[in-house]
């Protein structure tokens, strides 16, 4: 079974430049760093809510971040869903005849790991990940991972092949709305239609953008003196307002669970 999202992977130059506005400006820890030099990497975890950001620095030239880095710039890169046994889930997705990048679990940051190919999942890159020991959600955390957006081309059919991939469910009220939005634990899946997203998601195609959920104003103040916004949007509940290392965030008060 997937239980959550466990992370959204981030592709940046250099992890001690991207902590400088993940760790110092939005207030994650960084609760991992390690080499993983197979996945040619250098990266990091940082609990975001119960869900965590990973950063990922290419140290091998010729290596997938690297190319993606060099292709695309820094910006999102993939989604890792939390398994409670990632060999059960690589089995049922190679079952369903889902096109697969790791047939049985290797070790990674995250614990046990295994990819899908893109082509599986609308062009995203998805990881499973089989954490050591069910961790609790670190205590005192004041930013919280609201959602994660999704821009297809046709929203419906791409909410259809999470379905079928991932079992999650379109939340009814939005089943028919734009965003598509489907709810994994605390957070969710936003799907928008090319034809329907945000200006600031226009062109692209994929992974999207991340949404925040903040207990102070003071932070988002903090975040939006920390990184340029590309839209000058100025409402704290709507829009992804502020592009940090090549991601659009938007952001929402609240209680951060
Ligand atoms: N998301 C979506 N598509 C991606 C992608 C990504 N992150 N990275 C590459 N692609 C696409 C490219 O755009 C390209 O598409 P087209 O053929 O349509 O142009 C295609 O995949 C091939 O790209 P490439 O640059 O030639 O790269 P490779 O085929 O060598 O590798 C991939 C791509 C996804 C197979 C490789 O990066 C991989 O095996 N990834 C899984 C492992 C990984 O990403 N590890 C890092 C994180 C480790 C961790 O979380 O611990």
């Amino acid at each position: 079974m997937l239980t959550k999202i466990h992370h959204v992977g981030l592709v940046v130059q250099n992890l001690d430049v991207a902590y400088r506005f993940w760790r110092d400006t939005v207030g994650l820890e960084v609760h991992k760093e390690a080499t993983v030099p197979d996945q040619g990497v250098k990266a990091a975890l940082l609990p975001c809510g119960e869900t965590e950001i990973e950063l990922l620095e290419p140290i091998d030239p010729q290596g997938g971040v690297a190319k993606f880095l060099a292709k695309r710039g820094e910006g999102l890169h993939h989604l890792c869903f939390e398994a409670d046994d990632v060999a059960t889930e690589l089995s049922s997705a190679k079952a369903k005849g889902l096109p697969m990048l790791d047939e049985s679990p290797r070790r990674g940051l995250a614990g046990m790991i295994g990819f899908l190919h893109p082509k599986a999942s609308c062009g995203v890159l998805v990881e499973f990940a089989q954490p050591p020991a069910a961790a609790p959600t670190p205590a005192g955390i004041e930013v919280g991972f609201d959602h994660l957006a999704i821009v297809a081309d046709d929203a419906t059919a791409a909410t259809e092949t999470f379905r079928r991939n991932f079992g999650l469910s379109p939340q009814v009220a939005h089943a028919q709305a734009s965003p598509i939005r489907m709810p994994i634990s605390r957070s969710a899946i936003h799907f928008y239609p090319v034809s329907d997203a945000p200006p600031e998601l226009a062109g692209i195609r994929g992974l999207a953008g991340i949404g925040l959920t903040l207990s102070a104003d003071d932070r988002l103040q903090r975040i939006r003196a920390g990184a340029p916004t590309p839209g000058g949007g100025s409402n704290t509940s709507v829009g992804y307002a502020t592009k940090a290392h090549g991601v659009l965030l938007a952001f929402r008060l609240g209680d951060v669970t």
